[in-house]
């Protein structure tokens, strides 16, 4: 194209009024939606668009601003967020509490997008945000780049309708085997929030690192976590700094889910404190990828003293509903010894005004009803036996789920233990039958893992975490019945441009078939 070619077509662009044909079928949202119509128009947002919203729903503002600011890069636009008494009639953007609209649930949105407004409605706050993501899949994938881009800025018409499928969708991210600061923490959750992901779960302490301060136990952080797996210098979160992941999560209607690991997977705190090993003495700090060695001492008070200690500063900075307590590989605690620690660190974590969520193997205990147990073995058995006390399932299936596998054998990051985990793999498998004798009503949802053993900066989580965690996030959310990998697969290579856009370090499969997006310029 020649300068005059160029000039023409940006002529045209300004001066073009009618809206653009966009079939809002042919859009790749990811998780899909549960309904959609298409009406085969388009909204066109341009500089003088508005948002608009009622003037007493608290919060709404909150992520109309956070839409605006979205956008603000990319566009240009500093789109300006009205309060108005007739929020859905105005021309425009209309964010708005549909208070009677119980059966959406607190994360069901609406959305009905025409040529002259979009209105998203939702029952609750974290609906909105929800649809919000909806919308910024519907505008074109350069929305996505920090810096000013071409318009035009177009979504396809017509309406979505969408409620998630489990109530549970989330992923871990292990902080102990190497440490990630708060800023790597946040660009997790950012990427976590893009799907509609609703749970972080932290892996805060294991035999290689603490990484949580415990004001009443300093040692823990001071030298617990003075190191890392191969050596490294490890790293904590102050409290003040956990607190402002819990609240950053939390604008993205994202949970915190902080576990600490026991009564194994455990060295870095015996090695802190001498007192917590049965035969009085500290071992060294640990820096190597053994799992199975270390037990807190459980038949001493000392070790209960100090449970009840971490689990009470820590819910204290907790404002969800869990305390994960892991439970798994405890090889070298006896059965017996095991299951009485359980028991008893189920009543720790109630006293201090929360639920339990441990690995399955806790299944071994006398579980309360509303402990959740977190399937991630090879065999079942661990899940049926939470089944039996009718405690529900976060299915993380190490040979489905574990975001930590390689993908296949040249993959230069990643263990293989339970196999290799290509994107068809991730994808083409169903929560409610993949154990038998488990189905829908025994789980809560699904739960991601990413261990870190080989994992040592934000670029290396991003090339394992995506594009899986987008497979694990329609697991979650999109309903199961008209799933395919073939179908699924051609959204997913959609989303390259975006993905790049997005500054992410993927994964590029030779299964997907990548394509660029094609920028629609209308040329009248
Ligand atoms: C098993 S999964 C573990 C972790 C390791 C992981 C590596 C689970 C509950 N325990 O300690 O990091 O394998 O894939």
């Amino acid at each position: 194209m020649n300068f005059s070619q160029v000039l023409l077509l940006t002529i045209a662009l300004v001066s073009c009024k009618t809206p653009t044909p966009k079939d809002l079928l042919k859009e790749n949202l990811i998780p899909k939606p549960t309904k959609l119509v298409a009406t085969g128009s388009s909204f066109d947002w341009t500089a003088r668009t508005k948002i608009y919203l009622s003037a007493e729903q608290e919060g709404v503002k909150a992520i109309a601003d956070y839409l605006a600011d979205f956008v603000a890069p990319a566009t240009g636009f500093q789109t300006e967020v009205r309060t108005t008494n007739k929020p859905v009639s105005k021309r425009g953007i209309a964010l708005f509490l549909n208070k009677d609209s119980t059966a959406w649930g607190d994360e069901g949105y609406h959305l009905n997008i025409t040529e002259k407004r979009v209105v998203l409605e939702a029952y609750q706050l974290a609906g909105l945000f929800r649809g919000i993501q909806t919308i910024r899949q519907l505008l074109p994938a350069r929305i996505e780049s920090k810096e000013l881009q071409n318009g035009p800025w177009e979504l396809a018409s017509g309406t979505i309708e969408d409620t998630p499928n489990y109530e549970y969708r989330g992923a871990m991210l292990d902080v102990a085997r190497h440490f990630f600061d708060v800023s790597d923490v946040k660009r997790y959750i950012d990427l976590l929030a893009a799907y509609k992901m609703n749970i972080l779960h932290l892996h805060l302490a294991d035999d290689q690192g603490w990484r949580i301060e415990i004001k009443s136990w300093p040692n823990l952080t001071k030298y617990g976590g003075s190191t890392q797996v191969g050596g490294g210098k490890g790293g904590f979160f102050t409290q003040a700094q956990y607190i402002d992941i819990v609240k950053y999560a939390q604008e993205c209607f994202i949970t915190v889910i902080p576990e600490i690991d026991m009564p194994g997977h455990t060295n870095a705190a015996l090695a802190s404190y001498a007192e917590l090993n049965a035969n009085g003495k500290s071992p060294s700090l640990y820096t190597g990828t053994r799992v199975g060695f270390s037990t807190l001492a459980t038949d001493k008070e000392i070790t209960y003293k100090f449970i009840d200690d971490v689990i009470r500063e820590l819910a204290a900075i907790t404002p969800g509903e869990y305390i994960h307590i892991g439970g798994d590989e405890s090889h070298a605690t006896k059965k017996k010894d095991y299951i009485k620690f359980i028991n008893r660190v189920q009543k720790i974590v109630h006293a201090h005004g929360k639920k339990m969520i441990g690995w399955a193997d806790i299944s071994a205990a006398k579980l309360k009803e509303n402990t959740l147990a977190q399937f991630w073995h090879l065999k079942s058995k661990t899940a049926l036996d939470a089944v039996k006390q009718n405690v529900k399932i976060i299915m993380s299936p190490a040979p489905r789920a574990y975001m930590d596998m390689q993908y296949d054998s040249i993959c230069p990051l990643g263990l293989h233990w339970a196999g290799y985990i290509e994107l068809d793999k991730a994808y083409d498998w169903s929560l409610e039958t993949f154990v038998d004798g488990i189905s829908k009503e025994n789980i809560v949802g699904i739960e991601a893992p990413l261990w870190t053993e080989t994992v040592e900066t934000i670029d290396d989580i991003e090339y394992l975490v995506f594009p899986r965690l987008l497979g694990y996030a329609e697991l979650g959310w999109s309903s199961q019945a008209d799933k395919s990998w073939d179908e699924y697969k051609v959204r997913l290579g959609m989303q390259k441009t975006r993905f790049e856009y997005m500054g992410i370090n993927y994964y590029s499969s030779p299964l997907v078939p990548w394509e660029e997006e094609v920028v629609m310029q209308k040329v009248e």
